[in-house]
């Protein structure tokens, strides 16, 4: 047995003794194997961004093929990659086309996302919250979902918030959307994120995505990226979770603030 330290993880877990006895070798079978996550969206909206802002993934650790940026060529293939994280823990993450480019190419990607979500775990979708348009998106999420019934396997994130326009008088008072200093979205840009997020959630609610599924961030600039860890790590079945929560300790808060605030508080 790899030196995991499984029976410590698993006595932390709040459930009953029968239960972890029962997770224990349920656990043991499926050690080696990964958990896959696979990851949806239009190319652009930081896919990859986002996975190397949460999990320890390296540039180099993704394939060539999946770092394409989004004007390059259209790729129809799907590709997985695996990293380790310290526990020991393997984590597969696949990339696929991008959906929603468009309805033709939709027609043909659909089917062949819906077969490949149903060899992982968990789904995460990527969203652009600066872009107003989710219509479509809405209609490919939905077939997807009904198809393979992923709703509570899903997490929505509402990247990039910090590209979100402000209101216009905030505009014209020369309000700035970012708060450099703290790196945290200034009190105007946050009634914004506010606004399009529950936007956003009426739309999925209609959908059968519940509230807590959707969650903005920026991965960019690493902001509310440790949410998004939590709620992935939710979304996966009970017996996958302990795989990932090594990679809880996501970014502490003080490698984001900037230096000058640090040396205030020291
Ligand atoms: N402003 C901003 N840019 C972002 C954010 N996340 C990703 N990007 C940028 O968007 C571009 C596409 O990101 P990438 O992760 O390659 O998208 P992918 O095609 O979905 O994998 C890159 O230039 C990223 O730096 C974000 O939260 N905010
Ligand atoms: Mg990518």
């Amino acid at each position: 047995m790899p030196s995991f330290g499984i029976d410590s993880l698993i006595d932390q877990l709040p459930v009953d003794e029968r239960k972890k006895k029962k997770l224990r070798s349920e656990m043991e079978a499926d050690l080696d194997q990964p958990v896959r996550i696979i990851g949806a969206g239009q190319a652009g909206v930081g896919k990859s961004t986002l996975l190397r802002s949460i999990f320890d993934v390296k540039e180099e650790d993704i394939p060539s093929s999946i770092t394409t940026d989004a004007t390059s060529a259209e790729t129809t293939e799907f590709e997985s990659f695996q990293i380790e994280n310290e526990d020991g823990f393997k984590i597969e993450f696949t990339d696929g086309p991008g959906l929603g480019e468009s309805i033709s190419r939709n027609e043909e990607l659909i089917p062949k996302w819906i077969e490949e979500i149903r060899k992982h775990h968990l789904l995460y979708w990527v969203l652009d919250a600066s872009s107003r348009d989710i219509a479509h998106i809405q209609r490919n999420m939905n077939k997807i979902l009904n198809e393979t019934g992923y709703h509570d396997r899903i997490v929505v994130v509402l990247n990039k918030i910090d590209q979100i326009e402000l209101e216009r008088s905030d505009r014209k008072k020369g309000a700035q959307g970012w708060n450099e200093k703290y790196n945290v979205p200034t009190d105007e840009l946050e009634k914004q994120i506010e606004k399009r997020t529950n936007d956003i959630i009426s739309k999925l609610s209609n959908i059968g995505i519940p509230e807590d599924k959707i969650v903005p961030c920026s991965a960019l600039k690493r902001w509310n990226h440790g949410e998004v860890l939590d709620e992935l790590i939710e979304s996966l079945p009970e017996d996958q979770q302990i795989k990932v929560s090594a990679n809880r300790d996501v970014a502490d808060v003080r490698e984001l603030v900037s230096d000058d605030v640090l040396e205030e508080v020291e």
